[in-house]
């Protein structure tokens, strides 16, 4: 049975990083659409497979999952032989891989939210953006990029040489503040490493024809 990947109708957070997961590994899939605004996913149907109700979810056959992140580690651990790695081997390769995942959600993530919830959620509500608040939350967040910018300039990707599930959890909102809400934080001159790391990875094919097509909706099987 092909995959299922319920998310909502909009391109973006965790539901995407699921998705360049899959196109990365080139894995058929049958988006499902849930309906936010109309509690789609506070049903009692939706809420026995996600007790906290929320986007994105698969079914694997019967497999259920949720929480972007893991989903993403799931599929880069089955799909291992298919397409790039994603997931490094040896216990310090992965000693440091954990340690990347553990700065993404711990340091990356949050200050960025800050960011994204000012100058991109605000909008999206009708709310006007405060000024103020943006600026300080782009100072903590640049303040996580600069710890960024120092691992950058020792290994190519987050979790060190290699392309990692890691990287591309970093572009669950990240993108949007350029295309959405021009912030070009992410390309600071100041911050080479970042910028090449993050030009890398936007430039990724899968990426590209994502932001183009969005989530595939049709089945293949
Ligand atoms: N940590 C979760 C976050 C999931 C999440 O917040 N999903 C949002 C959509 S992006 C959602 O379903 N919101 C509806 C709700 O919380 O009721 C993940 O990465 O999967």
């Amino acid at each position: 049975m092909v995959l299922k990947l319920y998310v909502s109708a909009n391109f973006g957070g965790g539901g995407a990083i699921v998705a360049m997961v899959l196109a990365e590994k080139d894995i058929s899939y049958e988006t499902i659409f849930v309906n936010l605004a109309k509690k789609e996913s506070k049903t009692p149907e939706f809420l026995a497979m996600h007790p906290f109700g929320q986007v994105p979810l698969i079914d694997d056959d019967g497999f259920i999952l949720y929480e972007s992140r893991a989903i993403c580690r799931y599929l880069a651990e089955k799909y291992a032989d298919k397409g790039p790695a994603l997931l490094p081997t040896g216990l310090k390769a992965m000693a440091i891989f954990e340690q990347a995942a553990s700065v993404e959600s711990a340091n990356f993530s949050p200050a960025l939210m800050k960011v994204a919830m000012e100058a991109l959620g605000k909008p999206r509500r009708g709310l006007p953006v405060d000024q103020a608040v943006l600026d300080e939350a782009l100072v903590g967040f640049s303040e996580k990029l600069d710890a960024y910018e120092v691992i950058l300039g020792k290994q190519k990707f987050a979790a060190g040489d290699e392309l990692s599930v890691v990287d591309i959890f970093h572009l669950m909102y990240a993108p949007a503040l350029a295309s959405r809400a021009g912030i070009d934080i992410m390309t600071k001159a100041e911050r080479p490493n970042v910028t090449r790391w993050w030009n890398e990875l936007i430039a990724r094919p899968a990426w590209v024809k994502l932001q183009a097509e969005g989530y595939k909706v049709a089945t293949e099987s």
